[in-house]
């Protein structure tokens, strides 16, 4: 796991905190160039300080907005923001091109925030392969939080938790339709709700369906149904404390345990209006995540996922690039048509041709 020479200087102007050093590391990362995986390597150490919060949801939602509200009042914290945004527009709104401009260029000014678009590269997911692995590079440059940006288009919600340590799904009050169709796995990878453009109609509406719907498919307590507006932050805050007192390893779904109390949100992104409070439930999150073991066990995951990532690609390499496989193939196709081997007795000859035995 040595780095080449030019890597190793890549990583000294890296380590001394030069952006052209982060957005070339980002680039080997991202394009899985020769050497990237000595890179991480190496970056391995300097990992775990950032909050990574990924924000999904329908395309148009308001996502990037969202992110730059919240990246707006992290900066006045005195954070330094890295966002990722994966296939940042979508067809469906292309017009929302320009206001992302304009937003993130507003933001790309500042020298604290650091944003990478990424394209999803037609995975099947929505989530570029390397989503992860860019933000482990942006976390051991010392971003305080990490922004994923994602677009909402099915299994990509729940890769995006695979990424994050906090996942926000937005929703706006046109959702109402796809709530119900809104799958289990879906719902239960969300931390924080969030329903954006609460200045149209049937914002309190959808925020009701969506807290009937997580009593429904998580069990919650009608309790946590919020008397007005959807925030309903002392519950979660009172959780998260409680968690902190028993050091108790809650299960995020067990309504029985200390369970993290998922807020449903709403907001005015364009205005600003409750972003302050996405703050808060994020901050809130956070506390718990660490206090009831959970981040703990969703890094865990996260690191034995990362390794079996590695383990594939490896044995992928030593198979068709190093390894005879390609040539065993080959020769073996004359065979498969005649029908004297299947494909099956030809994947373990070659697998085994490439363990050496
Ligand atoms: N009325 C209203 N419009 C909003 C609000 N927030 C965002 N918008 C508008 O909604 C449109 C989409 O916002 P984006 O932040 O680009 O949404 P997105 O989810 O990032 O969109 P994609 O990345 O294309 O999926 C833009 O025209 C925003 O100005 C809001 O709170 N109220
Ligand atoms: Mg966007």
């Amino acid at each position: 796991m040595e780095l080449t020479a030019d890597h190793a200087e890549l990583m000294q102007a890296f380590q001394q905190g030069q952006r052209t050093a982060l957005a070339r590391a980002i680039s080997i990362v991202e394009n899985r160039r020769p050497g990237f995986e000595s890179f991480l390597h190496a970056l391995h150490g300097r990992l775990g300080g950032a909050h990574r919060i990924g924000i999904t949801g329908p395309p148009g939602a308001g996502k990037s907005t969202v992110s730059a509200g919240l990246t707006q009042l992290y900066r006045q914290r005195g954070e330094r923001i890295g966002v990722i945004a994966v296939d940042p527009t979508s067809p469906y709104t292309g017009g929302a091109l320009l206001g992302d401009r304009i937003r993130m260029n507003e933001l790309a000014l500042d020298e604290q925030v650091f944003i990478r678009s990424m394209a999803s590269r037609g995975s099947l997911g929505g989530l570029a392969v390397t989503t992860k692995e860019v933000a482990d590079v942006m976390d051991a440059f010392g971003f305080d939080r990490v922004l994923v940006e994602t677009v909402g288009v099915g299994q990509s919600e729940l890769d995006v938790t695979a990424a994050a340590d906090s996942t926000v799904l937005i929703l706006v009050p046109e959702s109402g339709d796809s709530i119900q169709a809104m799958k289990a796995g879906l719902m239960e990878a969300a931390d924080i709700f969030v329903i954006n453009k609460a200045d149209r109609t049937g914002a309190d509406r959808i925020a009701r369906e969506v807290q009937m719907t997580l009593h429904l498919r998580l069990g919650h307590t009608m309790r946590s149904v919020p008397a007005h507006h959807g925030v309903d932050l002392k519950r979660a805050r009172r959780a998260a404390k409680q968690g902190a007192q028993q050091g108790d390893r809650a299960d995020h779904r067990d309504n029985t345990g200390q369970h993290w109390e998922i807020p449903v949100l709403q907001t005015v992104a364009e205005t600003g209006q409750g972003v302050d409070k996405l703050v808060e439930a994020l901050d809130l999150h956070r506390d718990w995540l660490r206090n009831s073991g959970e981040l703990s066990r969703r890094r865990r995951l996260r690191l034995a996922e990362r390794v079996r990532e590695a383990v594939e690609r490896r044995l992928r390499e030593r198979i068709w690039q190093e390894g005879p496989g390609q040539d065993l193939l080959e020769a073996a196709l004359d065979r498969l048509e005649a029908g004297e081997e299947t494909p099956y007795s030809v994947a373990d000859q070659i697998v085994r041709g490439a363990n050496g035995g």
